[in-house]
């Protein structure tokens, strides 16, 4: 079957509901038509401005609205930021995930030094994927002539669940903004949070907004909810790990040629658990040398755990720019 940008609810939630094992098996024999099973991309995100953000997401550390254990900061070095991804290099990441605490880029200063960031970045032979915020066409245009090769913009839940979730912009504005994306061959990468408090057909009709998006954003990150202290979603339950691989297995299905990246919450997971998420479909993870995501409040595994968990399953890092596997069938 091809690549399908006509996803109907109903189909979602079938391929959903499917029996767990099932699932999980018809998603692993697609992962193998469009991706070299045995790779694994590590990436490393790097908070290079943290906190004192104006926008309400219930679920962030970063979000002045809340007192969590956060301390803002300014913006990064070069310097810092290049010596934390050479590092990460020489570690086995392939792609740096450069975020930043904005509700919208502006046309700063401060955005010419993020643009160097890449360019530099870049240089080193990695993938620079940014997320920092909503952006325009003509910005997202200067940071692909910067060499940017990934923009990171969530939907994060439906749009139904949305405004209980986020009231300082609408899911049409996150729309928009991976809209601008598209003008430019900067790639998009676009996925969601599970453990907001959404029900299994906020997580179909995410899926669907996704799954019709045509391209298909070429990198879906799955997060699972860090339950941040001072948050309003600060006492969410875990997400039972079925949902999470029900959740891994349908995007993977539904959008074949996607990099699927299992992100927040791993570090919350098994070697179990997280071997039954590559088995159905997860080809992605977030590895850190600092023992946290983007902020404090996110604990991540280090480089030398999952090399050997990696080690372990039989799975290599994957090199940087290394497009999806030609489909022979
Ligand atoms: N400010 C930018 C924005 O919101 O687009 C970029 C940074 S933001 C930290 C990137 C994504 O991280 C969010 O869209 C959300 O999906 C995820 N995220 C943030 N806090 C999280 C948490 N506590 N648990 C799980 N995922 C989280
Ligand atoms: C994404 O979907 N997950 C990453 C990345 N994109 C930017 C961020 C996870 C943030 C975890 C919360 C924290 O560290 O505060
Ligand atoms: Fe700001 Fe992004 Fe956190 Fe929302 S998710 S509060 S926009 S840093």
């Amino acid at each position: 079957m091809g690549i399908r940008y006509d996803w109907q609810e109903a189909e979602i939630r079938a391929i959903y509901n499917t029996a767990l094992l099932e699932l999980i098996y018809q998603a692993a024999s697609v992962h193998r038509q469009y991706h070299n099973p045995r790779q694994i991309q590590v990436c490393k995100l790097i908070s290079i401005k943290t906190g004192g953000c104006p926008e309400d997401c219930s679920y962030c550390a970063q979000s002045s609205r809340y007192q969590t254990e956060v301390k803002p900061q300014a913006l990064l070095d070069k310097e810092t930021v290049v010596n934390i991804a050479q590092q990460a290099k020489q570690n086995g990441v392939s792609r740096v995930c450069m975020g930043a605490a904005w509700r919208e880029v502006r046309d700063n200063s401060q955005f010419d030094q993020v643009l160097d960031m890449v360019r530099e970045v870049t240089a080193l032979g990695l993938e620079v994927c940014c997320t920092l915020g909503m952006l325009t066409e003509v910005q997202a245009k200067r940071l692909e002539e910067a060499g940017l090769y990934a923009y990171n913009h969530n939907l994060d839940t439906s749009r139904n669940y949305y405004s209980t979730i986020i009231t300082t912009r609408t899911y049409d504005d996150r729309l928009n903004t991976i809209k601008n994306v598209r003008q430019t061959n900067v790639t998009v990468c676009s996925g969601g949070i599970l453990g907001l408090g959404e029900s299994v057909e906020d997580r179909i009709a995410m899926l669907q907004t996704l799954a019709n998006l045509c391209p298909h954003p070429e990198s879906v990150p799955i997060n699972i909810l860090s339950q941040v202290k001072g948050t309003p979603l600060e006492n969410q339950p875990d997400v039972p790990i079925w949902d999470v691989v029900r959740m891994i297995a349908t995007a993977r299905i539904i959008m074949p040629a996607a990099d699927v990246r299992l992100s927040a919450g791993r570090a919350k997971l098994s070697h179990v658990e997280q071997a039954l998420c590559f088995l159905a479909g997860a080809n992605s993870i977030f590895s850190s040398d600092n023992g946290y995501m983007l902020t404090v409040t996110t604990p991540c595994p280090g480089y030398n755990t999952d090399q050997e968990m990696l080690k372990l399953f039989g799975l290599e890092v994957r090199p940087a720019f290394v497009g999806q596997k030609q489909v022979t069938a």
